[in-house]
């Protein structure tokens, strides 16, 4: 997969080739990474890629003909790319989104600083704006890198086990189950004993089951947006049942 990014600050994107599942793919071209600073393509003795805003007001706008020359010339070294511009205006990212994403043939992102880009840019060269969430950032080079870095550890061969990808949290549409590693027990809390029964069939159903509960609990939105089948719905059951039979039980709740 080729990502191109545009932005003027290309340094902040080493930080993806020092070390980990990015760093690897990136190094073995699982991915590629291409940056284009728009500076690069702005005219003029000042290479201008900012102005004020037309009407007033605090900050600058990133001008459009740098940026539309920057995808243009980004455009023509990948075919087929889409570009995205990543922006708090945008859809929402979540893990449906980035298994979309991985099925491109490649991205071209669209990283803005200041008040954000002219307008017209997103009519006339943006193909999808995205954001990452609910907050302010001071560019869209991070938000670049969420992308890149969620997106580059779906591709295979990215991580080595091909199975987890598919086992991490969202990629169901629930939580992730919990996780425990040694000592068998600290300061007096003990791992689960099923996880040391050594009965596959038990453990797979005790992390569903685990799975099925978190999500009940922290993020009903998520289940609602699913079907249980009916195996899934007794473990969901049994998960409530027992939780409400240990609240009773520590004097929590009323009988
Ligand atoms: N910014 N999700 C403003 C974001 C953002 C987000 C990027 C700040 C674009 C112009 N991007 N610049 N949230 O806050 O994607």
């Amino acid at each position: 997969m080729r990502f191109d990014v545009i932005t003027l600050f290309p340094e902040q994107f080493r930080i993806l080739s020092g070390e980990g599942v990015v760093a690897r793919a990136l190094g073995s071209g699982i991915a590629e990474l291409h940056l284009w600073n728009p500076r690069d393509f702005a005219l003029g003795a000042h290479r201008r890629v900012d102005d004020r805003p037309y009407g007033g007001g605090p900050g600058m706008v990133m001008l459009f003909e740098p940026l539309a020359a920057a995808i243009a010339a980004a455009r023509a070294a990948s075919p087929g790319a889409q570009v995205a511009y990543l922006s708090p205006q945008g859809r929402t990212l979540d893990q449906q989104a980035m298994i979309d994403f991985a099925s491109a043939p490649g991205w071209i992102l669209l990283a803005g600083r200041y008040e954000g880009i002219d307008e017209r840019l997103l009519a006339s060269c943006i193909d999808q704006e995205w954001s990452i969430g609910d907050y302010v950032l001071s560019g869209g080079e991070l938000p670049a890198m969420v992308v890149m870095d969620a997106v580059i550890r779906l591709l295979p061969g990215a991580l080595g086990h091909e199975r987890s990808a598919c086992e991490d949290s969202h990629m169901n549409g629930l939580l992730d189950c919990p996780h425990f590693s040694r000592p068998e027990q600290i300061d007096g809390l003990r791992v689960p004993e099923v996880l040391l029964s050594g009965d596959h069939g038990a453990i797979a159903r005790w992390r569903r089951q685990q799975a099925l509960g978190r999500t009940w609990l922290r993020r009903p939105d998520l289940l609602a947006k699913m079907t249980l089948d009916n195996d899934e719905q007794q473990l969901l059951q049994d998960f409530i049942q027992a939780r409400q039979a240990a609240a009773l039980d520590s004097g929590e709740i009323e009988p």
